[in-house]
């Protein structure tokens, strides 16, 4: 199950209590207090994990708390802290508190740490209230109570390329060709349900990660088909690839044949969703080159005169190694702006 909206209660641990208690030794009849701290109590630590790619897990438990700590012991010693409650996260998502909205944290890379609560203190046991004038105090204080509070969890993947197209377009075929990552293909709209991720290797350092997203149809900001949801997680990309269907025998079959039809349709979802993914860099790729004429590949270059194009077939390979350099080549040059 995918999920990027998830509200959960998180409680950090209760300090544990101070301890009143005094020495016992052999021959010294009357020793001085040795009662021991509490030890603290467990924090709430959000983890980013890049293994993971929803906050479904979260959804089932919904409340999380750290442990308590130990009351104090004998002989000076302090309690046992009590365990933080570690709590994993998809890459991308931004923790807000539920009430005012406010953001608390954005997790945006592999193994970023966000302390949310610390545990409360541990009580002073009876060695801190030992003076001249009281040498046997009998009082110590009780831990500190956990913070509790209420979040709102939203994921928005952080990718460098986000794959947009009509349903059936070849996204999730494209995706595979440049990516490990093997998302369901089908020869029918809607097959990919929510977002899937692949990581592009290119030469021995470089990775860019792709994101491969539910198709889009005409009206998808009212809500047609599944709809702009899933937008969100293209809004952090650098580069919007624009997957185009050269053989056109998906669901807008007798629409388009157009393709800069097809383009302009779906620029329009994306403009209509927000603003921010107007500004993208844009690269427009025709797929399944292996199943048309040559000419509707030149038909496809010539509707796009001044944009950052390419054909190729997911199917064969055919033109994929020249897609990924030229992906490369344009998040090297992302900040010199957006080709007209
Ligand atoms: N011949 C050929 N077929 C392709 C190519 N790419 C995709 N297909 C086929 O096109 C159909 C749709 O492919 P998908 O990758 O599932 O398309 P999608 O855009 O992810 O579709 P949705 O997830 O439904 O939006 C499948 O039958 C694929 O096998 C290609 O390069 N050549
Ligand atoms: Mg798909």
């Amino acid at each position: 199950m995918f999920t990027d909206e998830v509200e959960i209660t998180v409680q950090s641990g209760r300090g544990g209590d101070g301890v009143v208690s005094f020495r016992r030794e052999k021959y010294i009849p009357k020793g001085g207090p040795d009662g021991g701290d509490g030890g603290e109590g467990g924090d709430i630590v959000f983890v980013a994990d890049r293994r993971l790619r929803s906050l479904h897990q979260l959804k089932i438990k919904k409340f999380f708390k750290a442990e308590n700590g130990k009351p104090g012991n004998k002989k000076n010693k302090t309690g046992a802290r009590g365990k933080d409650c570690i709590i994993r996260v998809p890459v991308g998502t931004i923790i807000r508190d539920k009430e005012t909205s406010r953001i608390i944290g954005d997790l945006t890379e592999d193994g970023q740490k966000l302390l949310l609560l610390r545990g409360g203190k541990g009580g002073y046991g009876n060695t801190h209230f030992a003076s001249p004038v009281n040498r046997a105090p009998k009082i110590s204080k009780p831990g500190q109570p956990g913070k509790n509070a209420e979040l709102l969890l939203r994921l928005k993947m952080i990718a460098d390329v986000g794959l947009v197209g009509f349903p059936n377009a070849g996204k999730s075929t494209l995706l595979s060709a440049l990516t490990r990552a093997r998302p369901k293909v089908g020869n029918y709209p809607f097959t990919t349900l929510y977002p899937n991720l692949g990581v592009m290797e290119f030469g021995n350092e470089k990775q860019v990660v792709i994101a491969d997203i539910p198709g889009i149809i005409e009206g998808a900001h009212k809500g047609h088909g599944l709809g702009i949801r899933f937008l969100k997680h293209i809004e952090r990309t650098n580069i919007i690839l624009f997957v185009i269907d050269l053989s056109d025998m998906g669901i807008n079959r007798n629409r388009t044949g157009n393709f800069r039809k097809t383009y302009e349709t779906l620029e329009n979802e994306l403009v209509s969703y927000s603003g921010i993914l107007a500004e993208k860099r844009q690269l427009i790729v025709g797929t399944k080159m292996d199943i048309v004429d040559y000419s509707k590949c030149e038909q496809f270059l010539s509707e796009f005169p001044d944009f950052e194009t390419l054909t190729v077939s997911a199917a064969t390979g055919n033109g994929v190694d020249k897609l990924k350099m030229k992906i490369v080549q344009l998040l090297e040059k992302k900040d010199e702006g957006k080709p007209d």
